[in-house]
Order: structure tokens, then C-alpha cells, then sequence
């Protein structure tokens, strides 16, 4: 099925607002402008652009530590995010919580997670409080294929299956836990698989397709929505840099260059824009229109950072469990 130009457009925009965003904050925190740790979702960035396109904006999110990609397709806000990132004031939490701890409740982003496998039951709760307030809201989780060894996942899998909860967990394999890949961290080579004993629908999508992850997610929520329950959609992709930017050398001590340069050879960005230009969804040049539009409000945002305060010292305990 073809989607539609402006749909196209949309799933193009918010790719490459994620691109560019990340690339930014991998200079400004090469240059130390930000503290504390950034792991960056470059390479990823159609798995969450596909799923989010398929969700209304009162339907739910959790994130994990690699963020920004999904906050960003959710619906938040770049000048808050760029100035939480720089510890500012004006920041999404007031500065205090930085990469690993972006939410903002109005578009339902129930927060980005430094706990490996820690947003699977929260989603699970939201889907569940959906269901209770009898509303056809779904909640989606995005994990890593790491993650989807944590007790966890097994624990929310089930409880969503048994109570049919509109519940989407999506698992980004990007192959690797932090240094581990895959094959030394779990016996199969499709997390999808672990669905059967939940007794649900588990599908492998290539995640670098941004068409078959809005497909694959659509129909997900198409059955969360009408109360039929939960679906484990596992997108196949690949993370560009290294675990977290101080990750040397983008990861090659314990994977090689060229599985690096492979995987870059697929980006899901590019492959997009070439498939909207042989399909005359846009020309080379209103992409490039859409891009310059882009890094305007990237430079906006980094703009609203730089110039915002840093928190008073008398607020320090301010908003923060203590
Ligand atoms: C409960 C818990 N255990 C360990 C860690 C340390 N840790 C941070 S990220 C990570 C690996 C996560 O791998 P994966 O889920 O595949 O996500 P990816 O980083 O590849 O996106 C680990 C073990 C953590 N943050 N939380
Ligand atoms: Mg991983």
C-alpha cells in the first residue's frame, strides 16, 4: 500500500528532525556543552518515526536511555529538550533530569528511562488504566533487544496477554547491549519468537524501512484499539555511534568497521528520500527545503539553551526525590 504525500512527508520530516537534532547534540557534546551521558539513536531513527505516525496524540509512549528519537516522533518540543540537555532551567525538568529523563504528559510521553527494561510495566499500566477508564488509548514501549533479557519483559508480556491490554511492545535490535551483541546474550536470533509464549502476534520488521514499521505498527494498534491485545513487533536496525558518546571510535573496539559501514549503507533516511523522489512525492530540492527548515529550529533550540539560565543553587532540591 502507497502512502499518501503528506504522510510521506511527515515520516521524512520527523526522520531527519531526529538526524539532525543528534547530530548537534554529538558536536555541542564533544565541545562540552552537555553534561552528564547522551546515547544517541543515529541510524535508528525509523523505528520510532514509523511507530509514532500510527498513534493518536493521546495515546501513550515509554521510552528508554536512547530517547530522543521517540520523544521527538511523539510530539515534544526541541527548544525544551535541547535547553534539558544543557541542565538549563527552561529545560523539560527544569534542568534536573537531563537526556535519560525526558516526559511530557500532554503529548503522552510518560518519559524516556535509564533503567534497561524499566518502561515495559509502565506501559503496561498505562494500557492497563486505558482499559479500566474504558477509553481506546494504546500504549506503546520501545526496549532494546538487551532488555528483552530483563525480568521485566516477561513479567509485562504476561500481564498484558492475560488481560489483553492495548499494549505495543516495540523492540529496537540494534544487536548489541551496550558491547554484547546478540548472539552472546541470548540463544535466538528473532526476540519476536518470545511472543508465542504469551500467546500473541510476534513480527520481525525491518527497521530501517520507516513504510514497513508504520505498517507493521498500524496494524498493531489497529487490534490494541479494538481490544484484542497486545502485539510484540521486533524492528531489525543498527545503532551508528557507540553505546553512549563516550563510546570511542563509534563502537569498533568489540564490532568491526566494516559491520558498521554495512548497516550506514542502509540508512533509513536516505532510502526514504530516494523512494520519494522516484515515487515524485518531492524533489531533491523540496527536501532540501525541508532539511534548511529543520536545522532553523535546531539552531532555534540550541539558541534557547544557551541563553536560558542554569537552575539557582537554592533550587537544587527543588522537584527532585531527595
Ligand atoms: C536494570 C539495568 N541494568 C543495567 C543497566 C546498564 N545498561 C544501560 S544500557 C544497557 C544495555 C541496553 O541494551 P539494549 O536494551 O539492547 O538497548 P540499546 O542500548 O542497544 O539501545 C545496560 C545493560 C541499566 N541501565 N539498567
Ligand atoms: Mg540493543
Amino acid at each position: 500500500m502507497k502512502l499518501s504525500k503528506d504522510k510521506q512527508l511527515a515520516l521524512y520530516t520527523t526522520m531527519k528532525t531526529i538526524r539532525l537534532f543528534e547530530e548537534r547534540i554529538s558536536d555541542l557534546y564533544a565541545r562540552g556543552q552537555i553534561p552528564g551521558l547522551v546515547h544517541l539513536y543515529i541510524g535508528e531513527e525509523a523505528v520510532a518515526a514509523g511507530v509514532c505516525a500510527a498513534l493518536r496524540e493521546d495515546d501513550y509512549i515509554t521510552s528508554t536511555h536512547r530517547g530522543h528519537g521517540h520523544v521527538i516522533a511523539k510530539g515534544a518540543e526541541l527548544n525544551p529538550m535541547m535547553a534539558e540537555l544543557y541542565g538549563k532551567k527552561t529545560g523539560y525538568c527544569k534542568g534536573k533530569g537531563g537526556s535519560m529523563h525526558i516526559a511530557d504528559m500532554t503529548v503522552g510521553i510518560l518519559g524516556a528511562n535509564g533503567i534497561a527494561g524499566g518502561g515495559l510495566p509502565i506501559a503496561v499500566g498505562a494500557g492497563w488504566s486505558a482499559k479500566w477508564r474504558g477509553t481506546d488509548q494504546v500504549a506503546v514501549c520501545f526496549f532494546g533487544d538487551g532488555s528483552s533479557n530483563n525480568g521485566t519483559f516477561h513479567e509485562s508480556l504476561n500481564l498484558a496477554s492475560v488481560h489483553r491490554l492495548p499494549v505495543i511492545f516495540v523492540c529496537e535490535n540494534n544487536l548489541y547491549g551496550i558491547s554484547v551483541c546478540q548472539a552472546k546474550h541470548q540463544a535466538i536470533t528473532d526476540v519476536a519468537v518470545r511472543a508465542t509464549a504469551y500467546d500473541m502476534p510476534g513480527v520481525v520488521v525491518d527497521g530501517n524501512d520507516v513504510t514497513a514499521v508504520f505498517q507493521a505498527a498500524e496494524k498493531a494498534v489497529k487490534r490494541a484499539r479494538a481490544g484484542e491485545g497486545p502485539t510484540l513487533v521486533e524492528c531489525k536496525t543498527y545503532r551508528w555511534r557507540g553505546h553512549h558518546e563516550g563510546d570511542p571510535n563509534q563502537g569498533a573496539r568489540y564490532r568491526t568497521r566494516e559491520e558498521i559501514d554495512v548497516w550506514k549503507n542502509k540508512c533509513p533516511i536516505e532510502r526514504f528520500a530516494r523512494q520519494m523522489v522516484s515515487n515524485r512525492t518531492a524533489t531533491a530540492k523540496k527536501i532540501e527545503a525541508i532539511d534548511r527548515e529543520i536545522t532553523g529550529r535546531i539552531d532555534a533550540a540550541v539558541a534557547y539553551a544557551e541563553t536560558s539560565e542554569f537552575p539557582a543553587y537554592e533550587e537544587m532540591f527543588e522537584d527532585v526525590y531527595v
